[in-house]
């Protein structure tokens, strides 16, 4: 009983860690310069985008989560951190990213996702 308990506990472990932090979400290509990215229910939709060419293109964050957890995003690679006020949308304009894979995140790494410059 109490083996399987502890199994049980081992699961849901995996199953948090994959979720938070190994899952790769399916990437959403993007042509046009402009990105809206929903931030609601501890995940940005879309989580990763893919970008073909070296353009300016802004992100536009529209926060629905009212949960201090969704309160910034942040470019750790890119040196940006914005507020994300509730309901409002916040444009990050990024000039031509050299092509790599940029990771966005809230404070606590709970919300993640990626900017892929191809
Ligand atoms: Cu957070």
């Amino acid at each position: 009983m109490i083996l399987s308990v502890n199994i049980i506990a081992l699961l849901l472990i995996v199953a948090i860690v994959w979720w938070f932090w190994l899952s790769k979400p399916k990437a959403k290509q993007v042509q046009s310069d402009v990105v809206e990215i929903l931030v609601d229910n501890g995940v940005y939709t879309p989580a990763r985008i893919e970008i073909t060419t070296a353009k300016a293109v802004t992100l536009r964050f529209l926060r629905k989560d009212a949960s201090p957890c969704a309160e910034k995003v942040i470019f750790e690679s890119l040196g940006i951190r914005s507020d994300l006020p509730l309901n409002e949308s916040v444009d990050i304009k990024l000039q031509a990213p050299a092509p790599g894979e940029y990771d966005f995140t809230c404070q606590m790494q709970m919300y993640r996702g990626s900017l892929v410059v191809r």
